[in-house]
């Protein structure tokens, strides 16, 4: 079986706005993966089946209030929790394949105007990803496709300042691919880059951290 022979698994990040395909894409790359015998999970944050995340789930359904600095700092321990169970798969050889991480972190809540490095201050020292997709998408597009649920941030004004925020954060490592595509070409885009960096990291590229 891959990944007996000591070699880690690769961690894959997925990011864009609501409503852009990430989830979807997310899936099918996890059949995919296990479909070539590479052992993966699939994760994704905020990861509601803890009390942080139960108190985060209570937050976007808008069922509590809380002060815009108390939330941003519940998702970054909502991800510090998971940290040594993430790089105890990784390094056992499990793909990660991760629908959001940090990166929502600082864009949802610059976008509510909190201060850009504080927002990314809480994440350093997490793992980094070995590769960020960005499903690119206009906020506009996104707002077509419908189906936007009650949750808090789903609403076009907003999602147009996240749109703005993922900008300021995007670096020349991510791949950008446009989420306008149908979901068959943006999957068989994903497919090709995502086996580059499983195959990259079984050869031994080291794991590191944010930022
Ligand atoms: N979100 C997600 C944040 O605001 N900060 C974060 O750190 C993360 C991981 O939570 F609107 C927002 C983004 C989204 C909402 O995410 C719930 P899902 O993917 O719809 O469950």
């Amino acid at each position: 079986k891959v990944g007996d022979d000591g070699s880690r698994g690769a961690f894959i990040v997925l990011e864009g706005l609501d409503r852009s395909g990430k989830t979807s894409q997310c899936s099918k790359l996890l059949s995919y993966l296990e479909g070539l015998g590479h052992p993966t999970e699939l994760w994704r944050f905020p990861d509601r089946s803890t009390s942080i995340g139960q108190m985060i789930s209570a937050y976007l359904s808008n069922q509590s209030q809380l002060d815009d600095h108390t939330i941003h700092l519940l998702y970054s321990a909502n991800r510090w929790e998971k940290s040594s169970l993430m790089e105890t798969k990784l390094k056992s050889g499990t793909t990660l394949i991760v629908d959001r991480y940090s990166y929502s972190g600082v864009a949802f809540s610059s976008a509510k105007g909190l201060d850009f490095e504080w927002c990314k201050a809480p994440e350093i020292g997490l793992l980094a990803p070995d590769l960020v997709l960005y499903l690119d998408i206009t906020p506009e597009k996104a707002a077509e496709r419908g189906g936007y649920g009650g949750e808090r941030y789903e609403k076009l004004e907003f999602q147009k300042k996240v749109a703005e925020s993922y900008q300021a954060l995007r670096d020349p490592s991510w791949k950008i691919i446009d989420g306008c595509q149908s979901m068959e070409e943006v999957q068989k885009l994903l497919q090709e880059i995502v086996l580059d960096h499983v195959i990259a990291c079984k050869k031994g590229r080291a794991l590191s951290h944010l930022w």
